[in-house]
């Protein structure tokens, strides 16, 4: 019997694009649970869930909304400056733009849970604890003659 000496392809990756790749990730998870709580903040106010903000939902959700970013003088010119293209109803993407711009912090939302000891750093900081040894172990080959 022959065993012909298959080359394998090993996909090499230096510990470079490893550390490159981690801190991606890491941003990636941040923007994604920004966007998440920006979503269910945005579910909140659209009473209707058509997913689109009317202006009358947005009246009615003004206490809600002065809580995040400070009292609403005018909430009808901070409608129109949320709806960019005029088009008379906010869609969940202008939402973000408008979040992200007001830098929005949403865990002002009204709990007296004072003692919630894991701050938003440190909680990612232990989601990557638990995923870094699959991803960054280089002596991990799992793959050898799978296909
Ligand atoms: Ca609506
Ligand atoms: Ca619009």
């Amino acid at each position: 019997m022959e065993k012909s000496k298959k080359s394998k392809k090993k996909k090499k990756v230096s510990m470079k694009d490893k550390y490159i790749e981690r801190v991606e990730f890491r941003i990636f998870l941040i923007a994604l649970r920004q966007r998440y709580e920006y979503f269910e903040a945005f579910k909140i106010i659209d009473t209707s869930g058509d997913g689109m903000i009317e202006i009358q939902e947005f009246l009615a959700a003004k206490d809600l909304l002065e809580k995040w970013v400070g009292l609403l003088e005018d909430p009808w010119a901070h409608y129109r400056e949320i709806d960019a293209d005029g088009s008379g109803s906010i869609t969940f993407d202008e939402f973000c733009d408008w979040a992200i711009k007001k830098n929005l912090d949403l865990d002002k939302e009204p709990s007296d849970d004072e003692n919630d000891s894991l701050n938003e750093e440190e909680e990612l900081d232990m989601i990557m604890e638990e995923e870094a040894p699959s991803i960054i172990d280089p002596n991990e080959h799992h793959y050898d003659d799978g296909l």
